[in-house]
């Protein structure tokens, strides 16, 4: 009887403890409603399931405890509640992943018109590049790579010279505005994540990847990595802010260009 009163215990504890705990969901800051109906639709499903084996396991507990002069029945096969298991079990993850799987699609698909950013990855800071004038990004290459040419601009490319370079600053960005982001890393996996805007990519050295958002809101908002990326990896933050049209062409205007960081180097 203490053991199925137990298990009832664990069963309601975990559900009041997942409502009524502080560490909800941050104010969400981007379109990504949909990351959160993804979430929501797993926590229902596993929700629903481990509070139903719980409960059923109390049941049982107390149901078949032990009384002199009763046996155990070995049954090792039951094809017909075999059947049930993997049908409900299938369903169930089925609608844990299918809805992923849209989600995924609109995730790297940037609606026409969007602008564009790179996010550049190493130990342990965050580096960005925005389109110039012509509103294009030159292309890069690992072998550019130099302490003056941190992100392996290509100087031959003309699209390149007008590039905006960040190096270990903060990212700013104009509210409502689609975005497309680009996203390499020059050493290890890292993952640029922003909680507010449900968005996470990883950055895997040798390939680009990519995602876009619109940022709806105005703000800071702390970039983390969330792949493990060696000794400074819990220091490996940036800030995205997110201001007016004004306020992030005043600030585009004070940011160096591709072309005066090589001046300047020479
Ligand atoms: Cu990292």
């Amino acid at each position: 009887m203490p053991i199925a009163i137990a298990l009832v215990l664990v069963a309601v504890g975990s559900v009041a403890f997942h409502l009524l705990n502080p560490w909800w969901l941050t104010p969400i800051a981007s379109n990504w409603h949909y990351i959160d109906a993804t979430i929501a639709i797993t926590f229902w499903i596993t929700g629903v399931v481990f509070t139903a084996v719980v409960l059923f396991m109390a049941y049982c507990v107390f149901r078949f405890r032990h009384r002199e002069g009763t046996q155990a029945a070995y049954q090792p096969e039951n094809k017909r509640l075999e059947w049930w298991l993997a049908i409900v079990t299938g369903v169930g993850v089925a609608a844990m992943l299918t809805p992923g799987l849209f989600v995924w699609s609109q995730f790297v698909t940037p609606p026409k018109g969007a602008s564009e950013f790179e996010v550049v990855g190493q130990q342990w800071m965050w580096s960005f590049r925005l389109p110039g004038k012509s509103g294009r990004l030159g292309t890069t290459d690992t072998k550019y790579i130099t302490p003056e040419n941190p992100l392996g601009v290509n100087p031959n490319d003309p699209n390149g010279r007008d590039n905006v370079v960040i190096v270990g600053d903060d990212l700013h960005l104009p509210v409502g505005k689609p975005v497309r982001v680009w996203l390499r890393s020059v050493d290890v996996v890292h993952d640029f994540y922003v909680p507010e805007f449900r968005a996470k990519m990883d950055l895997m050295p040798g390939m680009v990847t990519r995602f876009w958002f619109t940022p709806t809101r105005t703000g800071t908002f702390e970039i983390l990595c969330a792949g493990f990326c060696g000794i400074g990896h819990p220091q490996m933050r940036g800030n995205v802010v997110v201001e007016t049209e004004s306020d992030y062409q005043a600030w585009l205007q004070k940011q160096q260009t591709f072309a005066q960081l090589s001046a300047s180097a020479k």
